[in-house]
């Protein structure tokens, strides 16, 4: 895929569409800059011309940068380690109707993702995002210098739910300290454009650094029903050629679980580093 396209604004807090863009073709470095810089300006982008072919999809992650390996939980599809499969339906409940940041508990925070449907139910299931640089610019000038000097411990959160179903306390015991915790600035700053954010999703952010457990959680959940309000969001309605990319690094999601009993199935691949960031 090469050439000019364009990108017509979806809320005035996040999203665009793409349009003219052939993503079966793949992309020339010319056109991976124009959508890197589109979606640097606008968070999240929705292209058509999906489903991509795993290569593809591999080929398109890998003009951003380098792959994530297979997730800790999450199956991948075969021979694809860097596809994460999302399969949900009645015998696999949804787990991801919670605003979250994905891998927020890595110290490296990953960088884009990109997912595509393989599978949709006849209505719903839509996936929402959310701009924590609107959030954090909604904020009050007092309360955003106090949270500047604040830090929060995000770990893997509800994937608690998984590892116990699946070997009890030991397993669970085993993956948290083989996924580990991490600390983050709770107004973080965007690596490229230094836009500050809000840095706290309550799928996986536990603790407020140097507070007791009730006070931290007071800031917390204040901040993540800022989140939860719709005029930082945009919501994605999948049909089966749309394939979505955002950036991590200053967005949540939530996917939205009222599809059941149908099932729903969607891959996703992640980008853990910025190839175009300059250090
Ligand atoms: O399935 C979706 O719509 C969103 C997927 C998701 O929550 C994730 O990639 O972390």
């Amino acid at each position: 895929m090469t050439g000019a396209f364009e990108t017509v604004r979806l809320t005035p807090a996040i999203g665009a569409e793409v349009h003219g863009l052939d993503l079966a073709d793949g992309l020339d470095d010319a056109t991976a800059d124009a959508l890197y810089d589109a979606l640097l300006e606008h968070h999240v982008l929705v292209l058509r011309g999906g489903p991509l072919a795993p290569d593809q999809m591999e080929a398109l992650g890998a003009s951003f940068g380098p792959l994530a390996p297979a997730h800790h939980t999450y199956p991948s599809l075969d021979g694809h380690p860097s596809i994460t499969v999302l399969d949900t339906g009645p015998d696999q409940p949804p787990d991801n109707a919670e605003w979250h940041t994905d891998l927020s508990f890595r110290p490296d925070r990953p960088f884009l993702s990109i997912l595509q449907p393989s599978v949709l139910p006849p209505t719903g299931g839509d996936t929402l995002f959310a701009s924590l640089s609107a959030v954090h610019d909604s904020l009050l000038p007092g309360l955003r210098a106090d949270l500047a000097g604040l830090s929060a411990v995000h770990d893997m959160g509800s994937f608690r739910n998984h590892t116990f179903a699946e070997g009890g306390v030991e397993l669970m015991n085993e993956r948290l300290a083989e996924v580990g915790a991490s600390v983050h600035p709770i107004v973080d700053h965007h690596p490229v454009t230094g836009q500050p954010f809000i840095h706290v999703n309550e799928s996986f952010t536990t603790h407020v650094i140097g507070m007791a457990v009730p006070e931290g959680r007071r800031i917390l959940t204040y901040l993540f029903d800022t989140i939860a309000r719709p005029q930082f969001q945009v919501r994605v309605r999948w049909e089966p050629d749309v394939v979505v990319l955002w950036d991590n690094r200053g967005t949540q999601h939530y996917a939205a679980d009222d599809y059941l009993p149908h099932r729903r199935v969607m891959h996703r691949l992640i980008v853990t580093a910025d190839r175009r960031q300059t250090a």
